[in-house]
């Protein structure tokens, strides 16, 4: 096992000996991917530094980062195919074994019930988005046609409501905006913004400028804040309902720009003016000055951004909150200009969207599907049914379900009652344990990796990471997984790659040509486009980015799309040749490279709407705003009197990315989180243990009183209880696994959307 060749970096005189040379990658622990530097010292990364010349993260990095090692070496990789036996013990195969038995395996469920019932799940996750692109040629091969994955139990409501508004997705400016909000959102520990730590603490030091927060949670974020409006847990929609009604009633609609660039606005203006402020205050808890305070000094702002995160997506009116939050700016005319929010250019885009505004819906529950996606809380049910539409076999890929989905029993004995599953990730992990195949992949810095977390606006940024690191023996990165099953499905043979390979050596030109040709002549080729670019165009790219290719296409499309911001980005070429010379600038960067760079107002022709104006108005949801007064403040109940932050983004989590619990500096159990008047109410203090019971099951843990946390609100943070191997082998899980105390039922009634940060609880102290 031997490194790569080291990329060209200012490395000095460090080439004689190899653990000085500083490696350029990007940390794969949350979605900023920040662009970093690290020195090996064999397979183990020794030490890692921000890299300042990285276009978008500029030396930024978090604690996170300094301990990715863990990520890479944990000592539950997986480096063998393993085949499930009968007693639900594995047994390791060698690859030709496990691609022909998965290939068979799958095609005997398409063949005997449409590839409709096998549920693609996936494909993605904080650091890695190729094997999805590889995943939906395999799923084309197949005839799948479900999916899902994280996005569809956290941003699918809001996706619901953009696609409805703007026919897009948007994002927030927060580097130039004069006053930003926070909804439910921690930057400080969980980012979602680019250096979010600088950028909050510039919005927040500037006279001139505004950071509000809005969490029930005094956070890290809040303790920055100039505007901090402490809610009730669950009551965001009265807070952002007043919040917005005080912007009609008090005049600070931008009413020219309304008129002007979008429709509906009647009925909205009108359901805000009945808004009773002073009421919807004391329902959220917030004094009502502040909280006018607050509207005020967004109503007069140059210029105003928000975000929205999980804690309204997964909290009571979920739906409701995410449109109530979009015409806040809306209605103030923050779209298209600096430090507003605006719609972006994508490499690939992480979401769809329908014009027409009508979702298909599920066979077997009737819910809606956005974005393409089924929703997560109706998967286990969906396979624990006897309706003739139910799934029958999952293909789960770099996801963690079993963990990470409401209700883990329920989704273990979902995978259990399957025809067939099978888990492509890199560790053996709570979902693998249930799968009928188990395929190990090479890690994220084993193999070139991108993610289309490309959401900024006006510059956007996307970095094709290449390999630091030969792959693990065993394993294989998702393009060769990928071709090798579409390959045994009989999709294609190398009679029909190599006219493709001898055409690409040729060059791009001739490459393109072939590609279409083929495609046109027998469509199942154009439909695992991917796996073909992969092995026709892959041998002759640069050494280890041939998992890249399908990137070849997109860059076509992107540079289509996009061609004067392509160009504006630097990228040269005429309608031809853009977008090779934006693949080729995609490879050659490794700082990340800015591959769309757009004026404001472009804004305006990325919007989606038939009409190409913002539609204000959606009847449902303005009924549900009527109604919203009858909706109760909070689910807590006598028997479950706390309201539980079933998983909290904290210093040390990253999802279920790392699962040696020994990478936590901080917080080793991953404590309970509680108020010390509660705690003392209950007779305990820091350090007792306690249960927490929920109507969904109970566990136990250790406490830390906090006074950032209101009476009755306690909080465990995600990602914890994962099994991983102890001093004597055996698998031991270190804290509690947050979904063992969910419920799939406690979700939004549109998009699904599990309420996992307003779960009613109790707590019981455990005798010492
Ligand atoms: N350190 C770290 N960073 C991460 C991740 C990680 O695992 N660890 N995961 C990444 C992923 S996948 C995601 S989606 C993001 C999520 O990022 P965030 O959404 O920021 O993360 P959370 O901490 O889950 O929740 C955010 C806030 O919601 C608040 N909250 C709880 N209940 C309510 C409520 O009723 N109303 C309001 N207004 N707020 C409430 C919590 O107090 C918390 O401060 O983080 C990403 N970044
Ligand atoms: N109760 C509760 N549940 C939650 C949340 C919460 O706040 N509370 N948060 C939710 C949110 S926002 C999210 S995004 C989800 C995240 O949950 P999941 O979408 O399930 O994803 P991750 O935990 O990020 O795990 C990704 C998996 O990919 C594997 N992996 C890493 N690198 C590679 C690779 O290169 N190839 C392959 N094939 N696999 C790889 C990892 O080992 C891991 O098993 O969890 C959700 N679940
Ligand atoms: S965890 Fe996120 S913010 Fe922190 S270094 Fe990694 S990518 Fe950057
Ligand atoms: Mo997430």
């Amino acid at each position: 096992m031997t490194k790569l060749e080291p990329s060209a970096t200012a490395n000095g005189g460090a080439a004689d000996d190899p653990s000085k040379i500083w490696h350029k990658t990007a940390c794969v622990l949350c979605s900023c991917n920040c662009g970093v530097e690290v020195r090996l010292d064999g397979r183990d990364i020794t030490r890692v530094k921000g890299n300042k010349a990285h276009v978008g993260s500029k030396g930024y990095t978090c604690e996170k980062a300094l301990r990715i090692n863990h990520y890479q070496n944990g000592v539950d990789r997986l480096s063998s195919p393993l085949r499930r036996r009968a007693d639900g013990s594995y047994e390791q195969v060698d690859w030709d074994t496990a691609i022909s038995e998965v290939a068979a395996r799958l095609r005997e469920v398409a063949d005997a019930h449409g590839g409709d019932k096998i549920l693609y799940y996936g494909g993605g996750g904080q650091g890695n988005h190729l094997g999805g692109a590889y995943g939906a040629a395999t799923r084309r091969a197949l005839g799948i046609t479900r999916r899902s994955n994280a996005l569809a139990q956290e941003k699918t409501g809001e996706a619901w409501v953009d696609g409805r508004m703007v026919g897009t997705h948007t994002s927030p400016d927060f580097h130039h905006t004069e006053v930003g909000l926070f909804l439910g959102k921690n930057p400080w520990h969980s980012h979602g913004i680019p250096e979010a730590r600088r950028t909050l603490k510039a919005l927040s030091s500037d006279p001139d400028r505004a950071l509000i927060v809005i969490d029930p949670r005094r956070t890290e974020t809040a303790d920055l804040a100039d505007h901090f409006l402490q809610v009730i847990p669950g009551t965001d929609a009265f807070c952002i309902a007043a919040l917005t009604a005080v912007i009609v009633q008090d005049g600070h609609v931008a009413d020219r720009w309304i008129a002007a660039n979008t429709v509906g606005s009647e009925p909205v203006l009108a359901a805000l003016a009945e808004v009773p402020v002073a009421d919807y205050a004391a329902r959220c808890g917030v004094d009502e000055a502040e909280l006018r305070a607050c509207a005020t000094r967004i109503g007069q702002a140059e210029s105003f951004a928000i975000l929205e995160d999980l804690g309204i997506e997964m909290a009571p009116n979920s739906t409701l909150v995410s449109y109530l939050q979009k015409l806040l700016w809306a209605l103030t005319g923050n779209f298209a200009k600096a430090g507003g929010v605006n719609t972006h250019s994508s490499l690939v885009p992480l979401f769809s969207y329908r014009a027409s505004g009508k979702e298909p819906r599920d066979p077997v529950t009737d819910s809606v599907v956005i974005s393409g996606l089924m929703q997560c809380n109706e998967i286990a049910e969906s396979v624990l049914t006897d309706h003739p539409d139910r799934l029958r076999a999952m293909f789960i890929e770099s996801a963690n379900p079993v963990h990470s989905l409401a209700d883990s029993p329920a989704f273990r004995e979902a995978m259990r009652a399957l025809d067939f599953s099978v888990v492509i990730d890199v560790a053996f992990t709570e979902t693998a344990r249930e799968a009928d195949y188990v395929l190990p992949a090479s890690s994220q810095y084993e193999k070139v990796e991108t993610t289309f977390f490309t959401l900024e606006f006006p510059e956007n940024v996307l970095y094709v990471r290449p390999p630091l690191l030969q792959p693990l023996e065993g394993t294989l990165p998702e393009p060769e997984i990928h071709s090798r099953l579409i390959r045994a499905l009989g999709v294609y043979d190398d009679t029909e790659i190599e006219p493709l390979r001898a055409a690409a050596r040729e060059g791009r030109g001739a490459f393109a040509t072939a590609f279409a040709e083929a495609g046109a002549a027998k469509p199942e080729l154009a439909g695992v486009g991917a796996a073909v670019m992969y092995e026709a165009l892959g041998p002759v790219l640069p050494a280890g980015m041939a998992g890249a290719a399908p990137l070849w296409f997109s860059a076509q499309q992107c540079a289509m799309r996009n061609a004067d911001a392509v160009r504006a980005a630097g990228i040269q070429g005429d309608d031809e040749s853009l977008g090779d010379a934006l693949f080729d600038a995609m490879l050659a960067g490794d700082d990340g490279l800015i591959f769309t760079r757009h004026e404001y107002g472009d804004a305006w022709s990325l919007v989606r709407t038939p009409d190409l104006k913002i539609h204000l108005d959606i009847p449902d949801l303005l009924e549900e705003l009527g109604e919203l007064s009858a909706k109760p403040s909070t689910y807590a109940t006598d028997d479950y009197p706390f309201i539980l932050a079933a998983g909290e983004r904290r210093s040390f989590t990253a999802n279920t990315l790392v699962r040696d619990p020994a990478w936590r500096k901080k917080d080793p159990d991953g404590s309970l989180r509680m108020n010390p008047v509660d705690a003392s109410e209950l007779g305990i203090g820091d350090g007792s243990r306690v249960r927490v019971v929920t109507r969904a099951g109970a566990a136990e843990t250790v406490v830390e009183t906090t006074d950032t946390l209101q009476r009755r609100h306690i909080t465990l943070p995600n990602g914890m209880g994962l099994d991983y191997p102890g001093d004597d082998n055996e698998a031991k899980a270190t804290g509690v696994s947050p979904n063992e105390l969910t419920t799939a039922d406690w979700r939004d009634h549109i998009a699904g959307t599990p309420w996992h940060k307003h779960v009613p609880a109790r707590v019981e102290p455990i005798p010492a």
